[in-house]
């Protein structure tokens, strides 16, 4: 330990009880008992039911110095925020606890205690790191940020292994006593879930947050308009919900994100770390939003419905005043429902746009998003227009586009469509997804790294990495799930985990026993068979 903080003591004080020997309605004895004294008991400390590692934690965190010791977590540990700063991370861990072990932290401060603290060395950890020094007596966890914090949270929570089956509210949970000290090596590590091709509601959204950021995942993309459906309320324009709303890939019913679930996603993601990213994507992939609203047609007339999974055939009509009112309003209230700093105007395939109108388009929907004080973001193609800087270019195939923006000051998202898209086959097998980018099984996920995927990037360019899931194939939350593990926990490894220090063959063990965690939560998966479960 570090802080030289007074030695706690290894008795919790886990009740405190309240003994009367004066209730009126109780008989006075005739021969009472001394009185009880008032104060707390002191509960020993159980033996562990559970022993976990801080070294099967996925992402690997940086440095992982374990000792010989161990720290119980029981229903007798304390929880102490001394950073002011942890509120939402203690919650973390105390839902986690509880939804997954059935155990509920009921001690009293000052005893075998969880401490939140910023750190008394001065040490910053970044923007989202930490370091966790396990005592005997005390765990200490030290960030500076919420952020920090919050991972720190999601650490300890993969260190105690696998739940069991049925929650035990006497469970005690060791781990060993060490420290570990880490931080991401990008700022940016997303998952995309498209909502257009198949809508998924408030609450399905909010389970694939849950996962997700258990793998230290903090953005989350959000692609709500697409040929097949537009799922956002939108105040200026109603039909493009009701309208746009209601159709979806294969003929079922869609459906859209009122502002008020919108909210609700934005704030459950906040408060485990995750910015949401909105896209509405533009000039092209716009069917539903030119069927809700004519007048973004050339001739005014809504193409009616589409549902088929074809791609490249709609375009907005650049340079008139009903799409650029359409464009400001969208833009406009999508900006104002959105905390994050980030909002994406796609700008993929919109092969039915002249390349002259689309260079005004894009640039102009930049300038739009910047006049909403958000940073824009699009797809590869946007490069293309040379942005001016601030601007994020999410790279999914060519790289020249992507080389010519960052030449010019554009941040990179590494979204390599043969790594990273979450929508292909894991292989032959896989009941569901595309193949146009090659199968992709978690090894072929895991192993590559951001610098070098575009030669001649520089990788201070590169933010970071995401995983997109397209939906056209994916129609249920199991269908998320079987696309999502074990290839999204490999992405957030390659986003996390600095490059030297993690391999195929360690992620391979720790992953095996994350299966157990998924089956305990009723998530389904795919069996990858390199991994020996
Ligand atoms: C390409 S990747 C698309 C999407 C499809 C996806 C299917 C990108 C920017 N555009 O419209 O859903 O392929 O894999």
């Amino acid at each position: 330990m570090t802080s030289g903080r007074p030695l706690l003591h290894r008795l919790a004080l886990a009740a405190v009880l309240v003994v009367s020997a004066c209730s009126s309605e109780t008989e006075p004895a005739a021969k009472t008992e001394p009185p009880r004294e008032i104060g707390p008991v002191p509960v020993e400390e159980p033996a562990p039911t559970a022993r976990g590692s801080f070294a099967s934690v996925v992402p690997l965190p940086v440095d992982i110095d374990e000792g010989h010791g161990e720290f119980v977590v029981w229903s007798g540990t304390s929880v102490v925020d001394e950073s002011q700063r942890a509120g939402t991370a203690e919650a973390t861990l105390r839902r986690g606890l509880s939804e997954k072990w059935g155990l509920e932290l009921e001690g009293v401060e000052g005893a075998n205690a969880i401490t939140f603290a910023i750190p008394a060395d001065g040490d910053t950890f970044g923007d989202e790191g930490y370091r966790i020094e396990a005592g005997p007596e005390e765990i200490l966890v030290e960030a500076t940020t919420a952020e920090g914090f919050g991972w720190a949270v999601q650490t300890l929570l993969g260190a105690f292994g696998p739940p069991p089956a049925e929650p035990d509210p006497d469970a005690a949970l060791a781990v060993p006593t060490g420290s570990v000290r880490d931080e991401p090596r990008y700022g940016w590590r997303g998952v995309m879930l498209d909502l257009a091709r198949h809508f998924f509601t408030a609450e399905e959204v909010m389970e694939v947050i849950d996962l997700a950021a258990t793998y230290k995942i903090n953005r989350l993309h959000l692609h709500l308009s697409d040929d097949q459906g537009w799922r956002i309320e939108i105040d200026a324009y109603p039909e493009l919900a009701e309208v746009g709303g209601v159709t979806e890939v294969g003929g079922g019913e869609g459906g859209y994100l009122t502002k008020d679930e919108y909210a609700r996603i934005v704030d459950h993601a906040a408060d485990l770390g995750v910015v949401v990213v909105p896209e509405i994507d533009m000039p092209g992939h716009v069917n539903a939003a030119l069927t809700a609203v004519p007048e973004l047609n050339c001739d005014g007339v809504a193409p009616g419905p589409r549902t088929d999974t074809a791609v490249g055939y709609s375009s907005l009509c650049v340079g008139t005043d009903a799409t650029e009112a359409w464009v400001r309003e969208v833009i406009g209230e999508l900006a104002a429902m959105t905390p994050g700093e980030w909002i994406h105007i796609g700008g993929d395939e919109s092969r039915a746009t002249s390349a002259a109108d689309y260079l005004g388009f894009v640039r102009e929907a930049l300038d739009v998003v910047r006049s909403n004080g958000k940073t824009p973001v699009g797809w590869t193609e946007i490069g293309g227009t040379e942005p001016e800087p601030p601007v994020v270019i999410q790279h999914w195939l060519s790289a020249d586009p992507v080389l010519q923006a960052a030449a010019g000051g554009a941040d990179v998202v590494m979204s390599p469509s043969d790594r990273t898209y979450l929508d292909m086959k894991h292989d032959e097998l896989s009941p569901i997804g595309n193949s146009w980018a090659g199968h992709i099984d978690t090894r072929q996920a895991y192993e590559w790294d951001p610098d070098g995927q575009v030669p001649g990037l520089d990788p201070a360019r590169i933010a970071g990495v995401e995983g997109p899931l397209w939906t056209e194939y994916v129609e249920t939350p199991a269908h998320i799930e079987q696309m999502l593990l074990p290839r999204l926990p490999a992405l957030a490894e390659v986003a996390w985990t600095p490059q030297a220090t993690r391999d195929w063959t360690s992620f391979a063990e720790r992953i095996a026993d994350h299966g157990a965690r998924w089956d305990a939560a009723g998530l389904t998966w795919t069996r990858d068979p390199d991994i020996d479960w």
